[in-house]
């Protein structure tokens, strides 16, 4: 204490000192007693986009105006989810003030809504953090102000009976409140939120789904996504950067029962405000964001290439949906990485060895298509699931669909060569563009035709039927392109 005061005083006398000991204005300030300095509209903003840095130097009186609607949106390709927004998405628009603002939140519930809603700020000192101040009904307004004591970065949900069904049904954002000296500078800042959906209908199902009480009591989601829905930041849709930048991600976690693993694949987080706090950890990998909680994720993008931002617990990043990509485009840097550099048989006998011996399983021939459907669905399950899921719709941005696909129907030995040879380089399916890379399966020609059968014959694709004759043929031409 004497120290600080100290420090102060020096700092006050001596400006040379001041800076080279890099004592600022806000070593003084009291986010407590701020002069309140006019007022401001917040500029909100829908994810992935977070409203520009405070250059602000003062506190002022900041109005937030938040609208609550109930309206039915896309939760993945085919399937829509009732969802109960603050602001018009899933999840809420991002709110963005400094340490020591007097904060003047209006929250505003539509007229065509059905139910009550009110905000808890986790960036609040105060009963409910405001959700005893802002009960209100559809067709209502209500108003408190806060002072923004705590710089950090904060989730902010619906508290209002049952807090669960609320949160579950979209009811969640992030505010966040700037340190006084503000933050480091940097080339883009992005806003990713994870949570769950509990829906009737399995993953994937088409159709309306309403939520299911008993899966989320369960802790048993089918969805687990970012940014609202599956595939929401894939594709067109991906935040990009380019090599050189740096990169700020401001990382929410609505729930409402999950922690997330968050992990960027190809990137090592340089720093992470872990828990949205003051500390910083440095050289992180994957880093724990609690359900409510929140985490500032900074790392500078090396190397062009596409970036995904998963839960690393990892059934839910392929099977769940929580996938997310950044994309960098800009010079390769091969000093840093050099892309493949090699692939070629590996012969663990030497020279002597010139073909990767096929394992010979011991399996009678299916003698009916019946059977060689039969047998090649459980290929599927074992081997293929996993990448084009259960139901054959893949991955957005990542996994071509296997069902209904044109690319498969237009010549079976496409789906043969995929399987037997591998597959890589730009593919159109559906009017998609995949640029992934699938790997050669070691499967015998029987089971080859057996799942290239089954495919024909499932997923509304369009028939036909493939012979371990015609799997030898495919191996010896070579890959299709
Ligand atoms: C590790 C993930 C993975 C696994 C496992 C996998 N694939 Fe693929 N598959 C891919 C990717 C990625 C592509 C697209 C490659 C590209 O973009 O060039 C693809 C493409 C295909 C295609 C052509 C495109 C289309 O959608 O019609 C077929 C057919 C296919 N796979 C079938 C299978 C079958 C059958 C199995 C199981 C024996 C299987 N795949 C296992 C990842 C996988
Ligand atoms: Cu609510």
């Amino acid at each position: 204490m004497v120290f600080y005061n100290k420090m102060i005083k020096v700092c006050g006398t001596l400006l040379i000192v001041s800076i080279l000991f890099g004592c600022s204005s806000g070593d003084n300030f009291d986010p407590k007693t701020a002069e309140i300095v006019g007022e401001e509209k917040a500029e909100l903003t829908l994810p992935p986009n977070v409203p520009p840095p405070i250059d602000r130097d003062h506190a002022t009186k900041l109005v937030v105006n938040m609208e609550v609607t109930e309206e039915e949106k896309r939760l993945a390709d085919g399937v829509t989810y009732t969802m109960w927004t603050f602001g018009g998405e899933v999840p809420g628009k991002f709110i963005r003030a400094r340490e020591g603002d007097m904060i003047e939140f209006h929250l505003q519930n539509h007229p065509d809504n059905k139910l009550p809603h009110n905000i808890d700020l986790h960036a609040v000192n105060g009963p409910g953090g405001g959700a005893e101040s802002t009960f209100t009904a559809p067709g209502r307004e209500t108003v408190f102000t806060f002072r923004a004591l705590n710089p950090g970065l904060y989730v902010y949900h619906c508290a209002t009976a049952p807090v669960g069904m609320h949160i579950a049904n979209g009811m969640y954002g992030l505010i966040l409140i700037e340190p006084a000296e503000g933050l480091s500078e940097v080339d883009q800042e992005y806003y990713v939120m994870q949570s769950e959906f509990y829906t009737e209908g399995d993953y994937g199902e088409r159709g309306l789904q309403p939520f299911d009480m008993d899966r989320a009591i369960k802790e048993d989601p089918e969805y687990v996504v970012f940014n609202g829905s599956v595939g929401s930041t894939t594709g067109d849709n991906a935040i990009t950067s380019n090599p050189g930048d740096d990169v700020r991600l401001f990382v929410g976690n609505g729930g409402p029962n999950l922690t997330s693993s968050f992990h960027v694949i190809g990137e090592i987080f340089d720093r992470v405000h872990y828990e949205g706090g003051d500390r910083i950890q440095k050289n992180v990998q994957t880093t724990s964001v609690p359900a409510g909680g929140s985490a500032i994720v900074e790392f500078e993008t090396e190397v062009p290439g596409d970036y995904i931002l998963v839960d690393h617990a990892i059934f839910r990043a392929f099977n769940k949906g929580a996938l997310a990509t950044l994309s960098v485009s800009g010079e390769e840097d091969e000093n840093i990485y050099t892309g493949q550099q090699l692939e070629q048989v590996y012969q663990p006998e030497g020279g002597a060895v010139q073909t990767i011996p096929q394992e010979k399983r011991e399996e009678p021939a299916a003698q009916t298509i019946e059977e060689r459907i039969e047998r090649g669905k459980s290929v599927y399950s074992s081997v293929c699931q996993s990448c084009h899921m259960k139901d054959g719709s893949g991955i957005e941005g990542a996994f071509p669909p296997v069902a209904k696909s044109d690319y498969l129907n237009e010549n079976p030995d496409r789906g043969i060569s995929a399987i037997v040879h591998g597959l890589s380089g730009e593919i159109t399916v559906n009017g998609e563009t995949y640029d992934g890379v699938m790997p050669r399966q070691n499967l015998t020609n029987e089971e080859v035709a057996n799942v290239t059968t089954y495919l024909l014959n499932s997923f509304d694709n369009e028939g036909g039927r493939v012979t371990p004759e015609d799997v030898e043929r495919v191996r010896e031409e070579g890959p299709i392109e």
